[in-house]
């Protein structure tokens, strides 16, 4: 039986390959070489101080790069002293570092570092976006990638291969968005930990890398380990056009590969597709919910930023003007393309139809302005609409292609991008790919030799704190229901960013946030009652229902509940990225045998786990008791054998200590 090309790529960086024979298996855990990483910002300060405190000195990657694109905007002096000291300790430490404004990692990554067939490993969820050129790409949290640049490696479970065929061609009008939208309403949210997703079949043929690169863009809203395409003819013009030729290799799956799953999407017969307020999976057709009225729309994020998204954007703008009871706002994905619309007339285009141009960074997408009015409908090409993302409670936030958003602006209510010809007489401007881009990386600082290394000062402000290293885990565990959650709990309900997000160097201050948007007026935070708890020496607890943990990598959901004082997760299932940030910090993540239980525990009850230690060490379970003995139940460790060493080690950073230093 032949390969698939996830297998191909996993089985050709297999760390040890002595271990597994030569073969891998789904379900198995593996460790794999890592040839490049990236890290953002919000979560590659954290990042970096963790790589310090393991004493690493220069990465042991091919290529590492370091990325400011999240927290740009610079409101009081934390965003400025995390750029400083990110550009200090990538200097030192033989990493690349793209300065703020030279866009989004996502978006500069594929532009400019990503290879078919390599490994790429990211403190970002959107890592997989890689996968658009043939890319290996996995997001996990920053503790992960910062072990991966001390080692050079990283471990997950080999993951089961669902194959998406592509069949047929996109009709006029029609996006890649469209595509992962279709899935996204059919395959959902949640129940896709332990998949990757593989795209073949001769629809891909047609589809260019930035349009590969939106849909494996949005795989991490599927909760995928990965998410792939083919490398070949398209993906050499792409890297001819970025001057990177000699980094294309053709790569497929083999002819006979054998896939776990497989699924057909018929690109001809798609229809303009919206993921309605609040979950990337509320998908409906645009016609369903055309004619609502819309107050905002905004392009951008690593999504929908590509030079080719933003030329259709300004091409059906020429000439027009925005409806004026619409903000409009575009945030070009990188400084490469903000250059080429610029130098080609584009960007006038869109400033002229009323545009709003914002920094080529994240912007908007977490939160950094743009925030809608209240009961206001946004319609943003972005991948996530999770409630109050967008900074406003109660938010109503559409997920939606390029061309159904400024279809969308020009008329102020939702509209069906097909209409265009029939309302403005538009003709339908196919785009092609640049023969050249624009290439400029002044904006990327190169590592530095090993002897200019050694002059660099790593500047580190007083915002940022170095985070504390979780407790060892007791014997017993005596813990109190802090909360008592219900599905779908994402990484943005447990860790605001928004306004908050200038925080994430400085872990007491942004733990008074966790849970935020379930903390009520005049009563005590969930940050004060957990403190409170941790005072009197008693751990707390979350309980939660099915896929607790969704979205994001940020490792800040783990680290702060556990600065509060949290010991363990009891959820019905929990997200991939989500269970290893919890190990890595010391939180025991736990999964109900019977999903039943979850309607016995009530919040604020106390909840005791007498074998605890034990358990961990040999048992794929643990007996959970109610403290006045109203009921128990049996809770599952669903952990590999490192998994277990680390919780046993009080955490991924010591574990790796040990390792390391002997
Ligand atoms: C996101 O889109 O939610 C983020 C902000 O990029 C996060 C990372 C973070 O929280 O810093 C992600 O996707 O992992
Ligand atoms: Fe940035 Fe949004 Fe992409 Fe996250 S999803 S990396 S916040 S643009």
């Amino acid at each position: 039986m032949g390969q698939t090309l996830v297998y191909k790529i996993l089985s050709r960086h297999i760390a040890a390959p002595e271990q597994v024979g030569g073969k891998i298996a789904a379900g198995q855990p593996i460790g794999i070489r890592i040839d490049q990483t990236l890290t953002q910002d919000a979560t590659g300060t954290t990042a970096f101080l963790l790589f310090e405190s393991m004493g690493a000195g220069r990465v042991k990657t091919d290529i590492s790069v370091s990325y400011i694109d999240h927290n740009i905007a610079g409101f009081g002096p934390e965003n400025h002293n995390d750029h400083l000291y990110l550009q200090t300790i990538a200097a030192k430490s033989g990493v690349y570092h793209s300065r703020a404004g030279n866009g989004i990692c996502h978006q500069v990554h594929l532009e400019r570092f990503a290879r078919p067939g390599a490994t790429l490993l990211g403190s970002d969820s959107h890592t997989p976006t890689a996968g658009g050129i043939g890319t290996l790409a996995i997001g996990t949290g920053g503790l992960d990638v910062a072990v991966a640049m001390t080692i050079g490696q990283f471990y997950l479970t080999c993951p089961k291969v669902l194959g998406v065929k592509l069949t047929g061609q996109l009709g006029q009008w029609l996006a890649a968005k469209d595509v992962i939208l279709k899935l996204l309403g059919q395959l959902t949210t949640k129940g896709n930990v332990g998949w990757a997703v593989e795209y073949f079949g001769e629809g891909t043929k047609r589809l260019s890398v930035p349009q590969r690169a939106t849909i494996t863009n949005m795989g991490a809203e599927l909760g995928v380990t990965t998410s792939i395409f083919a490398s070949d003819e398209q993906t050499r013009k792409f890297l001819v056009a970025q001057k990177r030729e000699k980094d294309y290799q053709p790569l497929t799956a083999d002819a006979d590969a054998e896939y776990d799953r497989i699924i057909e999407v018929n690109l001809g017969e798609l229809e303009p597709m919206a993921a309605c307020p609040s979950s990337p999976d509320n998908v409906k057709t645009v016609a369903e919910i055309a004619g609502i009225q819309t107050e905002q729309v905004v392009i951008g994020s690593c999504t929908n930023s590509s030079f080719a998204d933003l030329m259709m954007v300004a091409k059906v703008l020429k000439g027009k003007r925005i409806n004026n009871m619409v903000e409009f706002a575009v945030a070009p994905g990188s400084r490469e393309v903000l250059n080429m619309l610029a130098e080609n007339g584009a960007l006038a285009d869109m400033i002229s139809a009323g545009a709003r141009v914002l920094e080529s960074g994240c912007g908007p997408c977490i939160g950094q302005g743009f925030s809608p009015g209240d009961g206001a409908v946004s319609l943003r090409t972005f991948n996530r609409n999770f409630p109050d993302r967008s900074g406003t409670r109660g938010d109503k936030v559409y997920l939606v292609s390029c061309e159904t958003a400024v279809a969308s602006a020009l008329t102020g209510q939702i509209t069906d991008p097909r209409d265009l010809p029939k309302l403005f007489g538009l003709k339908y401007p196919k785009i092609e790919l640049p023969d050249e881009f624009t290439i400029n990386d002044n904006m990327i600082e190169p590592p530095l030799s090993e002897e200019e290394t050694s002059k660099v000062k790593v500047l580190r402000g007083p915002t940022i704190v170095v985070p504390e290293p979780p407790p060892s885990l007791p014997k017993e565990l005596q813990s109190q229901v802090l909360i008592k959650c219900g599905d779908k709990i994402t990484t943005d309900h447990i860790m605001p960013a928004g306004a908050f997000l200038k925080l994430r160097s400085n872990v007491p201050e942004y733990a008074k946030v966790v849970f935020n948007c379930f903390n009520e007026e005049d009563k005590p935070t969930f940050a004060e009652r957990a403190l409170q708890l941790k005072q009197k020496g008693t751990a707390g607890v979350i309980v939660a229902g099915e896929s607790y943990g969704q979205g994001s990598s940020r490792e800040h959901a783990a680290l702060c509940p556990m600065h509060l004082g949290i010991r363990a997760v009891i959820a019905k299932s929990i997200e991939r990225i989500h269970k290893a940030n919890l190990i890595n910090f010391c939180i025991v993540p736990v999964e109900f045998a019977e999903p039943g239980d979850y309607d016995k525990i009530k919040a604020a009850e106390m909840l005791q786990i007498d074998n605890l230690l034990e358990a961990i060490k040999n048992s794929d379970e643990v007996k959970i008791v109610e403290k006045n003995g109203k009921y128990e139940f049996v809770g599952k460790l669903k952990l590999s054998a490192r998994d277990r060493e680390i919780l046993l080690s009080a955490g991924l950073l010591n574990y790796t200590r040990k390792k390391v230093n002997g």
